[in-house]
């Protein structure tokens, strides 16, 4: 019917026109824009081959995607093509086929017929490092009854309410080192404030913080001095994420054949991440081998997974590895993001800081107690994500045919959620441009709608390490300093793999107690 129509041109203004006067409607149209009288479910729905969006030419989108130099501004295109063709699509980029939706509702669906094995999109040139230096996958990239017994062996250890007391004490000491090195800056500066792009300094942040919750072990990266291997180990996170993503379209083999520099940087840098967390495990296992550690106190995630002996070391290295390099980027990324917009909101800074003064009186030295109270700044986070989600999509291979706005989804699909176009789509975020934390206090319903960290069993293993992190380094910052920024400098987003800024941000931090 669609392919009859001819026209691509036809096509995309029928969506445009359906998507504006019935978003998310769930109703089958027609080529000539009738409207089938609604059905019972299923009925009525189209096949695959039936959704807009212009798979058809796959080398030919590669290419102009290519030509417009796209490649950082994948985002943006997905928010555009959501325009065109309205809440789901169809798209293929060379190798790479997916079918996008946006509706929290879809999400829904998607996520509830996951079943106990779900498969997301596992990044190939992650996969050809493993393959090509012979080591073990870790959780990251698992699937099946491997993933499962190592994931639910990890989640006890990561994941569990119950560690939330021993994390927080480890990641306290590390966020109170930082407003100290902070506090050294504006004394040296002589002006009662510093103005930086923090930037590195919060990779560092980052670092030590997931290092003391994974080894209990300071490396002492808040200091002056800083150990280059550590530096390097920085360096070559983000360095794989930047050199990962032309191998999203462009196979690795290939790249690996022809000796290209991508595949080479990228080769490095997973090399220098493995032989650096290589260090730090074993230098946890021989001492953890001499003299058993003792049990009373909490040492870190990896001692408790060597003390449990449920794992293979060499599986609890590959997933140690990965947890250490996925905690430098993400979290330190969404803190910049976070003290961006609390700079831009004077108010809402305002008030989130009332909170945390309010909830450290009531909580009488109780840590737990206080992080418990912190509503509005949960929602901080929680807003910096919707605006400035790490992952531009959650994805899923479907385990089962699913109907989507009325199509059939056949199993093992890959479909994307655009959270990142979610976030900022008027439909399901009153005014999605303002940065208001309140809203998520307030929303009649808040479903589907904070997919951050993924959905269900496959979320990401970081999340209670992340948030605990970002919910102390903000308590810390916001109880020390006035955070500001220089008025109407507007930061874009950039896709580096994970979406970052695309330019530099300098904020002042400002002692409390110095106010001019
Ligand atoms: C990148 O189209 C864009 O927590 C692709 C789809 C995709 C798949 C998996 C996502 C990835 C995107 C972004 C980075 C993520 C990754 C899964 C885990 C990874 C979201 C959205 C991350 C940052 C952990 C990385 C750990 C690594 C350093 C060992």
């Amino acid at each position: 019917m669609f392919a009859q129509a001819g026209p691509r041109l036809q096509a995309s203004v029928r969506c445009k026109v359906l998507w504006a006067v019935a978003p998310g409607c769930r109703r089958a149209y027609t080529a000539t824009g009738v409207v089938c009288p609604p059905s019972p479910r299923g009925k009525a729905a189209l096949p695959l081959s039936e959704l807009p969006g212009d798979w058809r030419t796959s080398w030919l989108s590669l290419y102009h995607f290519w030509q417009e130099g796209s490649f950082h501004n994948v985002h943006n295109l997905m928010i555009q093509k959501f325009q065109k063709f309205g809440p789901i699509y169809r798209e293929k980029l060379g190798l790479y086929e997916s079918v996008n939706i946006i509706n929290p509702e879809d999400a829904a669906t998607l996520f509830k017929s996951e079943g106990n094995y779900p498969k997301r999109f596992t990044v190939p040139p992650w996969l050809a490092y493993r393959d090509f230096r012979n080591k073990p996958y870790g959780v990251l990239l698992k699937n099946g009854e491997a993933w499962r017994s190592d994931r639910l062996i990890l989640n006890k250890e990561a994941m569990s309410l119950q560690m939330i007391k021993c994390f927080v004490p480890l990641l306290n000491e590390v966020s109170e080192d930082f407003v100290k090195r902070v506090q050294l800056q504006i004394e040296k500066s002589g002006h009662g404030k510093w103005t930086t792009d923090l930037i590195n300094e919060l990779f560092r942040f980052a670092l030590e913080s997931v290092c003391n919750v994974l080894y209990g072990v300071r490396l002492g990266l808040l200091q002056d001095f800083i150990d280059p291997e550590t530096q390097k180990f920085i360096n070559a996170v983000t360095l794989m994420f930047h050199t990962t993503l032309p191998m999203l379209y462009i196979p690795p083999s290939l790249l690996c054949r022809i000796n290209s520099k991508t595949w080479r940087d990228h080769v490095q840098s997973w090399d220098v991440i493995f032989s650096h967390a290589d260090k730090c495990i074993q230098n946890i296992y021989q001492e953890f081998q001499l003299d058993q550690k003792s049990t009373k106190e909490y040492n870190g995630i990896l001692a408790c997974l060597l003390l449990q002996n449920k794992l293979p070391i060499e599986d609890i290295k590959a997933s140690v590895t990965e947890m250490m390099a996925g905690g430098v980027d993400t979290t330190s990324t969404t803190l910049q993001w976070a003290m961006y917009e609390l700079a831009r909101s004077p108010v809402v800074q305002e008030q989130v800081r009332a909170e945390i003064f309010a909830a450290r009186q009531a909580a009488q030295g109780d840590l737990l107690k206080m992080l418990k109270a912190l509503r509005l700044l949960k929602a901080t986070i929680k807003e910096t994500l919707r605006l400035h989600p790490v992952a531009v999509t959650v994805q899923r291979y479907t385990t089962q045919e699913i109907i989507l706005q009325n199509y059939f989804i056949p199993a093992n699909t890959l479909v994307q959620v655009g959270i990142h176009a979610m976030g900022r789509d008027p439909n399901f975020f009153n005014k999605p441009e303002l940065f208001d934390p309140e809203r998520w206090l307030k929303m009649d319903s808040t479903y589907f709608r904070g997919l951050g960290f993924g959905f269900g069993p496959r979320q990401c293993l970081g999340r209670r390490i992340a948030e605990l992190e970002m919910q102390l380094f903000l308590v810390h910052m916001l109880e020390n300093f006035k955070i500001e920024t220089k008025r109407g400098v507007d930061v874009g987003t950039k896709f580096d793999l994970i979406l970052i800024p695309d330019k530099p941000i300098h904020l002042t931090l400002r002692a409390l107690d110095a106010q001019p």
